[in-house]
């Protein structure tokens, strides 16, 4: 049975992405702003969708997120409140007696979580037991700030400690080269040791590359947050269709992140998404008709990818893919081969590339007549290290001359010594050498001593499953 998934949204970033995450979803399940089933004649007479994982069903058309908003300023939130008008359950949004935030402070993010536990933990509490088979929460949040990194941490190793069963994901957003806050490399670090020690999979958001890309697909210099928080969104709500829309294969976190995590250290993903259609984005650009095996060769372009790619040839160690839209199986078959011509796997992964195919929401409607094939992509790869190594050179950069510490040493787990700031540093660097290690091919040898242990070890030559459902390579 697939399971309930809690999404925590905490600090400003985490609650703008999570606005537009549930809209989206709103939309794909035939929910108004409201919470009430819609009821227009296009509507299915019976769901086809399985609103269970993500919505609360409190009387037979009233639909409420499985959602708790965190902040330490209430603006953000009131925001979602206002646009959203009884769709979100007021008992399961907190924001600080404060009410001043945490000013780009991770220490004193990390403090207001540790101090308001028992009241944060109260709302998780009561959330979980309105499920049957709870499976794990997604955590939304910027990396950059003080409450969704600080605060956000401090969630991190509660829930780990507190639910060590339930699966833990986080949609963590890496702020951009143009940001003028100076202790971001300090609250990145200081994030990235918590990702990297308590989270099973973390996707990662980098804001250089998702300004790049609202540019493109809104043809505007100035975008803003609500615009570019639309396609996180799309990558979202598409990592989750097959839970949403049930399939035979992929209809829990765990399957889906499993096929993506090849060792517990290996586990920042990076994402992309194409093209961004009137389903997913509030515009009326009107792409050409695709085929699957378009789509997956425009996945792979760096033009799609929510990372900047840096890297010149990014070793892949596993891909999931969720295509959705009308697809003849051939062309994902030829898309595949193609790109395993045009990328490097890495040898020891045998089971690297999957793809889901996934169902159109029917509550979307069809205003152009012309069916697109929507693409998302998750990726395990090398080409994540530029961006580990760009948050270490910026926190070697001003920790070196123990620059801006002033804020953080009122906070006691900081106060002795620099031991925080070193281990979490120590503790990124390793991450950024094992992703280092496993480009190579002996990555897993000692694991893989003996043929029989390896995972999933299958005929290239025979994609489909035997359902022909999905394709593994
Ligand atoms: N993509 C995206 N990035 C955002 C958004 N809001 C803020 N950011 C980024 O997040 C970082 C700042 O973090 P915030 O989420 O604003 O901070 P916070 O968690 O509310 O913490 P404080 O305000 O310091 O208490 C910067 O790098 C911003 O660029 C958003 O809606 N979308
Ligand atoms: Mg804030």
């Amino acid at each position: 049975m697939t399971g309930e998934i809690l999404t925590i949204q905490v600090g400003q970033c985490g609650n703008q992405i999570g606005q537009q995450f549930w809209s989206q979803l709103a939309k794909e399940h035939g929910i108004d702003r409201n919470g009430h089933a819609q009821t227009t004649e296009q509507q299915p007479t019976f769901r086809e969708d399985n609103t269970t994982p993500f919505f609360k069903d409190n009387d037979n058309d009233r639909y409420t997120p499985r959602a708790v908003m965190l902040d330490l300023e209430p603006k953000v939130i009131n925001d979602v409140f206002n646009n959203f008008q009884g769709l979100f359950d007021p008992r399961n949004a907190w924001v600080s007696q404060e009410k001043y935030g945490a000013g780009n402070s991770w220490a004193k993010g990390y403090d207001e979580g540790r101090k308001n536990q028992d009241q944060i933990l109260n709302i998780i509490d009561k959330e979980l037991e309105s499920t049957d088979n709870f499976e794990g929460f997604q955590l939304l949040h910027s990396v950059a700030g003080g409450t969704g990194s600080g605060l956000g941490s401090n969630l991190l190793e509660t829930l780990q400690e507190r639910y060590p069963k339930s699966f833990l994901t986080t949609y963590s957003v890496f702020p951009s080269n143009e940001s003028e806050v100076v202790v971001q490399p300090y609250n990145t670090i200081l994030t990235l040791r918590r990702l990297a020690e308590e989270s099973d999979a973390s996707v990662v958001f980098d804001n250089n590359a998702i300004s790049n890309l609202s540019t493109r697909v809104f043809r505007k210099t100035n975008v803003d947050y609500s615009d570019s928080n639309q396609l996180i969104a799309a990558v979202m709500s598409s990592v989750t269709n097959s839970i949403r829309f049930p399939s035979y294969m992929y209809s829990s976190l765990q399957s889906i992140f499993s096929t993506l995590v090849p060792t517990p250290e290996l586990h920042f993903l990076t994402s992309s998404f194409t093209p961004f259609s009137s389903d997913y984005v509030a515009h009326n650009r009107d792409y050409r008709q695709n085929t699957a095996y378009d789509v997956i060769l425009e996945l792979i372009d760096n033009t799609s990818s929510f990372t900047s790619q840096t890297e010149k040839n990014p070793i892949y160690y596993n891909m999931f893919s969720t295509l959705i839209g009308p697809i003849d199986r051939n062309d994902i078959t030829r898309g595949i081969s193609k790109i395993q011509h045009r990328l490097q796997f890495a040898p020891w992964s045998t089971t690297s590339i999957h793809v889901n195919i996934g169902r159109r929401s029917p509550y979307l409607s069809n205003k152009n007549g012309k069916e697109y094939i929507n693409g998302m992509m998750l990726g395990n790869t090398s080409g994540i290290i530029p961006l580990l190594n760009n948050a270490c050179d910026t926190f070697d950069k001003i920790f070196s001359k123990r620059a801006f510490l002033n804020a953080f040493r009122e906070v006691d787990i900081f106060d002795k010594d620099d031991l925080e700031f070193t281990d979490s540093r120590s503790v990124v660097q390793n991450v950024i050498d094992e992703y280092i290690a496993a480009e190579e091919k002996e990555y897993l040898d000692d694991v893989l001593i003996e043929e029989e242990n390896m995972a999933g070890n299958l005929d290239p030559y025979n994609q489909v499953d035997a359902d022909g459902d999905n394709v593994l390579t």
